[in-house]
């Protein structure tokens, strides 16, 4: 038996997706699986006929792999993969690489990375995004690991991305978590984008009084012109669904309780570790956070009222209104992701090319976007970039986009309806753009009870106040 170029271990959705797009690509892939009976399902189903070498037991596996070795783990992040790879180091040999291709915390990739290296392993985090469908036909791939070492996985890992005009969904990221940072972010940012759509689609909805299928076709012309994103095309569909049993549109059918897995919540709590203000997504954290709140919701309706005073139903003119904030909220949204990024490049020692990143985040992933385009210019012509939003071509799209933004917040406020991401992301601008805040006062407030010192404008040093 010839051996196989690469082998992954976990047969999940992502796990056995992936195989068949590595298998299609050309490359024989050896399978292994904690439930043999997944793989067995896999060989004798999808993957019949093909490339595909199943294996039983890890020995076996690691055995059936040219040398050297290329491993892919497609397993649930957390203790699955510790196990995993205790059970594969023993017949590993230095210069093997391992992969681990889920969502795990990027702490938890730098330790392994260490662990790993100490027995002379490549060890990589590589971050993909795309769900099933992109597995399958081409995610992008944000791999960070130990740069000598990507030249062994360069050729597969390439061949299985997305492509977009000017290259594969996946370019070296970055040593140690790198990969796994910036996949983080990018869910960090799909939240984001995914609480700016939702409040969108509950103003047009509820304010305007448009339904299921005429917020459907709003949505899909959206969708020709510079809204242009994944996203935006699946809002659409999934609002033109209809149930079959009920005739009725399924989205109205679905229980209003977001779930999440933690790649938001970790980018918020890096984000305030690392002292960088990401307020967008963490709105759209807490509004996830909110909906599960769902009991309270239904029993504080009953006590808790809104706005007295009944507001006017909008016209069919507030549409272009919605769907330019919209606009100037997910540039706001990538502007804030992107900070993190650059911030976090240097505290980690990541060294990302940010105008790379936003490249290979314009195909596969599930924040593709034509807004990209521009993302990914502005850092090519900065690489240095302080922020998105001081571009020249960025900072006139904000601008313009700014007045339909604070109109959308207005009518929401006075319509009690929450708009937390819109907010936030506004917000952050208004303070961006501001040379001089308020916190002059918190800093006087802070000296005054715990002599914590300030500085002033009109002179060097730093002084304290005895304030009574
Ligand atoms: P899951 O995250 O549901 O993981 C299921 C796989 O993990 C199965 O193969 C299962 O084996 C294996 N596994 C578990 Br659980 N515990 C194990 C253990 N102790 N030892 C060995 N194997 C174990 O699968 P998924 O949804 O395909 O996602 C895989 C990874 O990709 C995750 O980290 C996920 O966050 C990430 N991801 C998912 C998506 C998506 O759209 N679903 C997108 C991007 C990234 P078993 O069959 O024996 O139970």
């Amino acid at each position: 038996m010839e051996p196989s170029t690469i082998g992954l271990i976990g047969l999940a959705v992502m796990g056995e997706n992936l195989v068949l797009n590595m298998e299609h690509h050309g490359f024989s892939v050896s399978v292994y699986n904690r439930t043999a009976q997944r793989t067995r399902e896999l060989v004798e189903g999808p993957g019949r006929g093909k490339k595909i070498h199943p294996t039983f037991d890890v020995r076996d596996f690691v055995a059936s792999l040219a040398r050297p070795r290329r491993i892919f783990l497609m397993v649930q992040a957390g203790a699955a993969v510790d196990e995993v790879l205790a059970q594969l180091r023993p017949h590993l040999s230095p210069g093997d690489v391992v992969m681990d291709g889920g969502n795990s915390y990027f702490k938890d990739t730098d330790r392994r990375s260490k662990e790993m290296a100490a027995a002379g392993l490549a060890y990589f985090g590589v971050g993909v995004s795309g769900g099933e469908a992109g597995a399958l036909n081409g995610p992008c791939i944000m791999p960070g690991g130990p740069r000598e070492a990507y030249g062994l996985i360069e050729p597969i890992l390439t061949a299985i991305a997305a492509q977009v005009p000017d290259g594969p969904c996946c370019t070296y990221i970055g040593p140690g978590s790198a990969g796994h940072y910036v996949k983080m972010v990018h869910n960090g940012c799909e939240y984001a984008v995914m609480q700016l759509i939702a409040e969108a689609y509950d103003l047009l909805r509820t304010a305007c009084g448009l339904n299921a299928r005429e917020l459907s076709d709003i949505f899909a012309r959206w969708n020709e012109g510079e809204l242009q994103s994944y996203l935006i095309e699946i809002t659409a569909k999934v609002l033109a669904y209809v149930d079959p049993d009920s005739r009725q549109p399924l989205v109205d059918l679905i229980l209003d309780q977001a779930g999440q897995k933690g790649t938001g919540k970790w980018t918020s709590q890096d984000a305030l570790d690392l002292g960088v203000p990401i307020p967008a997504i963490d709105a759209a954290v807490s509004a996830r956070n909110i909906s599960a709140l769902k009991a309270e919701r239904v029993a504080a309706a009953e006590i808790l009222s809104g706005p007295t005073e009944g507001a006017a139903p909008l016209g069919r003119d507030f549409v272009e209104v919605v769907r330019a904030a919209l606009y100037g909220g997910m540039i706001l949204a990538y502007a804030q992701a992107l900070a993190l990024l650059r911030a976090a490049s240097h505290e980690y020692g990541y060294d990302l090319n940010l105008s790379e990143i936003s490249r290979i985040w314009k195909g596969g992933c599930i924040i593709r976007a034509k807004l990209l385009d521009s993302i990914q210019a502005a850092f090519r012509r900065s690489p240095d970039l302080v922020n998105l939003l001081v571009d020249a071509g960025m900072s006139e799209a904000i601008n313009r986009h700014q007045s339909a933004l604070r109109q959308l917040i207005q009518e929401a406020i006075s319509r009690g309806i929450a708009v937390p991401a819109f907010s936030a992301a506004l917000a952050y601008f208004d303070s961006y753009r501001r040379e001089r805040l308020p916190v002059n006062l918190i800093q006087a407030q802070r000296d005054f009870f715990g002599a914590h010192t300030y500085q002033r404008i009109d002179r060097p040093g730093t002084f304290h106040t005895e304030w009574e």
